[in-house]
């Protein structure tokens, strides 16, 4: 169906009454406070400062300040009117060296967090580990040091046991293959490493710790939905001749079932592993048993689809095909494409859309407004696509958009602009742009739809 079609109270009602729709950001893109309160050193904190790293050399030190905005950015929040929030804890903040001690104040300040959106009436899913490992950590060899493996799980324990209890869902990672191939492999996320071999290594270090943390959790009696993201993306060859065709599949196998196949049938895929050859991890016995813990939900970032050439790089924008300020192609139909295919190969008990968004050439305008029509335009047609995907029968019960403020994006800095809300980094003023207008309006149409329905 195109949503195009739709007016936006046609496409809301698309969906039932207990869809969950919210907004998300992370720790170190929004927190700022870097060396407050106790916070230890993370290994984004040591990036940043190697010189070339940051295309405008900038830092997390300030972002969006959000640790001294708490209270007005729960209000901004709430003012969307979702029933979600998706934010990550800083490990560093709240345990500085990785291991042992534990930072009161950092505690105190997602207790802070989780209990001021229970008081707006907004569920909190808290993700424990969006990228920012302490650096302490990093000197004993980070995610590819098998003992970083048990600290994880120590820290989750700690976060559930102080946390669990007032929170909606808790997922383990935040894009597994994002911290192996950029952070170790590419080398242009932290920590800067440029080794296959290492990727791999962490790529399976990562997913162990998030099947033992989800034991240990279960064990512990957390009441919280657990989970994990990965970043996925339906990958396409470019044309139907056989070297496109092989090498999409080869992509899909590194991008989607090399993470999939493990976590939701206990095994590596054998032709992504061939091709690995002496860059495949060492799978300790039992490795695989503790990855493929039964999963409450999926968690899905999806911002674009990938399109495979075995000639060389595909670039849409070259190809003439609409693409955000990140040079992604916007293309719905892939998001839906995606969905309906894990549902069919995973069977996973719930998706759900922890992140999808865009970035954009923003302005403040003179009369204070910010009219970002493209991604309004983008946000309804990936709506739309979520809902062709669960007519089709992809168990999809949620949608958060990327993201609640314009914020440090990673390597590209402070340059590009996800937030539905717009910030002024000088004066860290934030104003709702037309899409957070038009969210909050496509929610109250959902709310009317859905009134006294039952789920469907
Ligand atoms: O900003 C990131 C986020 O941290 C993880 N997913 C993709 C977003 C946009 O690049």
């Amino acid at each position: 169906m195109n949503p195009m079609m739709l007016s936006d109270a046609a496409l809301a009602a698309r969906f039932p009454r207990d869809f969950v729709w919210g907004v998300a950001t992370s720790a170190f893109q929004i927190e700022g406070a870097a060396r407050e309160d106790g916070k230890g050193e993370s290994i984004w904190d040591r990036f940043c400062r190697v010189p070339g790293a940051i295309a405008d050399g900038s830092n997390g030190d300030v972002a969006c300040d959000h640790v001294h905005r708490l209270e007005a950015d729960l209000d901004l929040i709430a003012a969307l009117g979702v029933g979600a929030y998706r934010f990550s804890v800083s490990w560093p903040r709240v345990q500085p060296e990785g291991c042992g001690a534990w930072n009161e104040a950092g505690l105190r300040f997602y207790e802070r967090l989780v209990d001021g959106l229970a008081a707006r009436g907004i569920a909190a899913h808290l993700t424990l580990n969006h990228w920012d490992l302490p650096q302490a950590l990093q000197q004993r060899g980070g995610w590819a040091a098998r003992e970083t493996v048990q600290h994880f799980v120590d820290y989750a324990r700690g976060i559930a046991r102080r946390l669990g209890a007032r929170c909606a869902s808790i997922v383990t990672h935040n894009e597994p293959w994002v911290i192996a191939v950029l952070g170790h492999e590419q080398g242009v996320f932290a920590p800067g490493l440029k080794s296959r071999r290492t990727a791999f290594e962490v790529a399976h270090h990562l997913l162990v710790s998030h099947g033992l943390a989800l034991r240990a959790l279960r064990d512990d009696g957390c009441p919280a939905a657990l989970g994990i993201v990965l970043n996925l993306s339906s990958v396409e060859p470019a044309s139907d001749t056989a070297a496109d065709v092989a090498k999409a599949r080869l992509e899909d196998g590194l991008g989607l079932r090399w993470y999939c196949e493990p976590l939701f049938h206990g095994r590596y895929p054998d032709d992504v592993a061939f091709a690995l050859g002496a860059d495949a991890p060492i799978v300790q016995p039992g490795d695989l048993a503790a990855i493929a813990q039964p999963l409450d939900f999926l968690g899905i970032n999806n911002y674009t689809r990938v399109v495979v050439s075995a000639a060389g790089p595909w670039d849409a924008a070259a190809q003439g095909l609409p693409v955000t300020d990140m040079g992604w192609e916007i293309c719905p139909d892939g998001l839906t494409r995606l969905l309906l295919r894990l549902q069919r190969d995973y069977a996973p008990a719930r998706l759900r859309i922890t992140e999808n968004g865009a970035a954009f050439k923003d302005a403040l305008l003179a009369d204070g407004t910010v009219q970002d029509d493209d991604r309004v335009d983008f946000l309804r047609r990936y709506i739309g696509a979520v809902a062709d995907a669960r007519d089709g029968g992809a168990a999809v019960d949620a949608y958060l958009v990327w993201s609640l403020l314009d914020n440090f994006e990673w390597s590209s800095g402070y340059g590009k602009r996800f937030g539905i809300v717009h910030v002024d980094f000088a004066t860290q003023q934030r104003t709702p742009k037309a899409s957070a207008q038009w969210y909050r309006r496509l929610l109250a149409d959902w709310r009317a739809a859905t009134a006294g329905a039952g789920a469907r």
